[in-house]
C-alpha cells in the first residue's frame, strides 16, 4: 500500500494526491508536519513533504513521486505516449515549479504567516516572477487544459501552484503577476472534477490545523 505522508495544505502534497486520485490508485494518508524531527529527516533527507512510504521504502520529491506512479500504474495515463510530448509536459511542470512557485515561496512567510521579507528579497522576486510569468506564455495552452486538449500531470501541478503564486503576488505587490492568464475559468473547469473537489476540501480543513500547529510552535 502506498502511504502519502505530509499535510493537505501543502501544494506539492496536493499535486501528488491529485495524481493518486485521478489514477484511482489505492493509498492512505499520514499526517506529517515539517517539524525537522529525526523521524522525518530519516525519511525525507531535507525534512520536506510530501514523501511516500511504500513497503518499507521511502520516496521524496513530488515530481519523482508522480513519475513513479505514472510508470508503476500505467492505467489512466496522465502523460502523452509520445516521448517528446511527454517531455514538453514535464518541461511545463518544471518551469512552473522552478521559475514561479519556488520564487514566490520566499514570500509566503509574509504573504500568509505574518512574517516579513526584506525589500531586497521582494524586489528580486518581483523581477524573477515577472520574467517567469511572461515566459510561461510560450508553454501553456489553456485550451481547455494547461498543456492542451487532455487533462494530465501539468494540470495537477498548475492547479496547486498557480493560485498560490497569483495570491502571493497580489498580497505582496498589489499586482497579480499572472493576470494575463485565464486562471479563474481554468480553476472553475478543473473544480468540476471529483479529485479536485476532494483535494480542495481537505486543503481547507488542513489549513486551519496548520495555522494552529504553527502557532503552537511559537509559544
Ligand atoms: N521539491 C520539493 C518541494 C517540497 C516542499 O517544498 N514542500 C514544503 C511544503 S509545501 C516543505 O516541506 N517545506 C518545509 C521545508 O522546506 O523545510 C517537492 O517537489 O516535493
Amino acid at each position: 500500500m502506498i502511504v502519502l505522508c505530509g499535510f493537505a495544505a501543502s501544494n506539492y502534497y496536493n499535486k501528488v494526491k491529485l495524481v493518486l486520485l485521478e489514477k484511482a490508485i489505492p493509498f492512505e494518508e499520514k499526517l506529517q508536519w515539517v517539524d525537522q524531527s529525526a523521524e522525518l529527516m530519516a525519511k525525507s533527507p531535507l525534512g520536506k513533504v510530501p514523501y511516500f512510504e511504500i513497503d518499507g521504502h521511502t520516496l521524496c520529491e513530488s515530481q519523482v513521486m508522480v513519475d513513479y506512479l505514472e510508470s508503476a500504474y500505467p492505467q489512466t495515463p496522465l502523460l502523452p505516449k509520445d516521448p517528446l510530448a511527454a517531455a514538453k509536459v514535464r518541461e511545463l511542470i518544471q518551469f512552473m515549479e522552478l521559475h514561479l512557485e519556488l520564487v514566490a515561496r520566499d514570500l509566503y512567510g509574509e504573504a500568509f504567516f505574518g512574517g516579513k521579507a526584506s525589500d531586497e528579497r521582494k524586489a528580486l522576486a518581483y523581477k524573477q516572477l515577472k520574467r517567469g510569468a511572461k515566459a510561461l506564455a510560450q508553454l501553456v495552452s489553456f485550451d481547455p487544459y494547461i498543456a492542451g486538449s487532455e487533462f494530465g500531470l501539468a494540470d495537477c501541478a498548475a492547479l496547486v501552484h498557480l493560485p498560490v503564486v497569483s495570491m502571493t503576488s497580489k498580497t505582496i505587490y498589489g499586482e497579480d503577476l499572472l493576470a494575463e492568464y485565464p486562471l479563474k475559468d481554468y480553476l472553475k473547469r478543473l473544480g468540476e472534477r471529483p479529485s479536485v473537489q476532494k483535494v480542495n476540501a481537505d486543503r481547507k480543513e488542513n489549513t486551519e490545523l496548520m495555522r494552529e500547529w504553527r502557532a503552537s510552535r511559537k509559544t
